[in-house]
């Protein structure tokens, strides 16, 4: 396997201090998607997700409610575990970092930095914000409504003052800058590019990267008053997954560099600056790429825990179903800009595009093959303009999809579908083969061969976005499991006249119960 058709993806590691919530889903989410269609489109995928179990954040959340830090983490890390499974996510891995292997990776990390003289022993004096466990400069705060200082993020600051090894960062500056310039898809969207590069331009502070106030952490090797900084654990899971230390194995080898880190916006600077710096300075490649995903809010505020309405994505998925959850995450918000849930919203791309426009299309045209064509695929004849259109609109999708997904265009990708979803409808009325059927049966039959067709081809290209449906109007036209790749796309794979179909049945139900006080 060539380095050009593996493609390695992850998600952020959640911390375990919380249960799981939409935005934790999104990300999930966005990262299966790539999964799955770069595994139809033949390439070897590693997919990665996990939790973040160490820091003081998750430590003092064990201590407020009264369990030990492992046993939270069991707890959470089994939540985060379940809502993969929920979500239908593909990953082939899911990482924990109190595993062994992964400590072994952050000791053995260390060790590298230490020896190539990256970190040295200091004191850290400064601002440091538990909730987003991060150092802040003096010139980064704000003061909030109460007179505390706040962190950029809005979370509360506290002064810290403790012996510190320290990662130096500062002589990485210009090397990041290179980096950039050299690597103009290293950063995404451009707007975060534009942020990570002028802060990086702004100076670079050496990075404080052990602690000593509390214990819940890896040991710094040689000296166990010192656990590492949440941060630099966290990021090495990406390595950790990938066989490191052993960089010399078919794993590391194969896996590293990764080909995509999805983030949140919220963790940009930990994945654009200290990560690619750390890798760097231990003689490991960056990362191809880190794209920045925006924020959701629900119906216009803030999710969180305190105004209480933070979205549950396995409710979700109980009352919409999983793939229309799936598709609306994907298809609502332009993928890296902010994004709203609201239920309404919900209500109507699920009506609109999924019942009325797909579901419709599907059920339509596979019921008047049940009924006028014998239960098989119908014979063509010559295909007339219109039926040519139609079909290259839908062969041209391929190649659209994916490089709208390259560039992690989700809702690119699919408008670009319900272009031709919309077309084929638009087809279907002008073509009128319900009229056909008295006055010209072998043209009908040929309408519904180019309407079966070009199901086909949408059906597999929704395969990553809604496995479930897809795979049940792919068996409603007898595409059997071995068809069902991209090498099997396009006008040399087409349906077969006289193939037997099963009896068709509705794949997208609309949603009609009136949700009171859904807005
Ligand atoms: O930051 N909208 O973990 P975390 C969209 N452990 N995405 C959201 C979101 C929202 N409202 N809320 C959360 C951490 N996310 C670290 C990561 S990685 C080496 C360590 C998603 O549990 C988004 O992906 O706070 C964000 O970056 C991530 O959850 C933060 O998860």
């Amino acid at each position: 396997m060539t380095a050009a058709r593996r493609f390695y993806v992850t998600t952020p590691i959640y911390y375990v201090n919380d249960k799981p919530h939409i935005g934790h889903a999104y990300t999930t989410l966005a990262c299966d998607v790539l999964a799955r269609f770069k595994r139809l489109d033949g390439f070897d995928v590693k997919f990665l997700t996990g939790t973040d179990e160490h820091g003081q954040k998750v430590e003092k959340s064990a201590d407020a409610a009264g369990v030990a830090p492992q046993a939270l983490a069991d707890a959470n890390s089994a939540n985060f575990r379940d809502l993969a499974a929920a979500l239908g996510c593909s990953n082939d891995d899911f990482i924990r970092t109190t595993e062994p292997r992964h400590v072994a990776a952050c000791q053995d990390l260390w060790r590298v930095l230490v020896e190539k003289g990256e970190i040295s022993l200091g004191a850290y004096e400064g601002w440091y914000s538990v909730r987003d466990e991060a150092f802040y400069g003096e010139d980064e705060l704000t003061v909030g409504p109460d007179g505390a200082k706040r962190a950029p993020t809005g979370a509360p600051v506290e002064w810290v003052k403790e012996p510190s090894y320290f990662f130096h960062l500062s002589r990485w500056q210009d090397r990041l800058l290179a980096w950039y310039e050299a690597n103009p898809d290293c950063i995404a969207p451009t707007s975060r590019r534009n942020e990570v590069m002028s802060f990086v331009k702004g100076g670079l502070q050496d990075l404080s990267v052990s602690r000593t106030s509390f214990s819940w952490g890896i040991p710094v090797p040689g000296d166990s008053a010192h656990v590492m900084y949440v941060w630099l654990d966290a990021l090495t899971n990406y390595i950790t997954a990938a066989g490191y230390p052993d960089t010399q194995g078919g794993a590391f080898t194969r896996w590293w560099p990764a080909d995509l880190h999805m983030v949140g916006k919220d963790i940009v600077r930990f994945h654009a600056v200290y990560w690619p710096a750390f890798l760097m300075a231990a003689g490991l490649e960056p990362p191809k790429r880190v794209f920045a995903h925006g924020w959701w809010t629900n119906e216009g505020q803030k999710i969180s825990k305190s105004l209480g309405n933070v979205i549950d994505p396995l409710m979700l998925i109980e009352k919409y179903g999983l793939d229309q959850v799936r598709y609306f995450l994907l298809r609502e918000v332009p993928f890296g800009n902010d994004g709203d849930f609201s239920h309404r919203a919900m209500v109507n791309r699920m009506n609109g595009e999924l019942a009325n426009d797909y579901g419709n299309l599907a059920q339509r045209v596979l019921s008047m093959i049940g009924k006028n064509c014998a239960a098989q695929v119908p014979q063509p004849g010559a295909l007339a303009d219109d039926d040519r259109a139609l079909l290259d609109a839908a062969y041209g999708l391929l190649p659209a999809l994916r490089d709208a997904l390259d560039r992690q265009m989700f809702h690119e990708g699919l408008e670009a579908l319900w272009v031709v979803v919309r077309a084929a409808n638009a087809y279907v009325d002008r073509q009128a083969p319900w009229a056909l059927k008295k006055t010209d049966p072998a043209r009908m039959a040929t309408v519904l061969w180019v309407l079966a067709e070009t199901i086909r081809a949408l059906a597999l290209l929704t395969q990553a976005f809604m496995p479930t449906a897809s795979a049940r109007l792919l068996d409603q036209l007898a595409v059997p499991e071995v068809r069902r790749g991209f090498d099997s796309f396009g006008a040399g794979h087409a349906l077969a006249a006289g193939t037997p179909l099963p009896p068709p049945a509705g794949i997208f139900p609309r949603f009609v119960e009136v949700e009171q006080g859904a807005n």
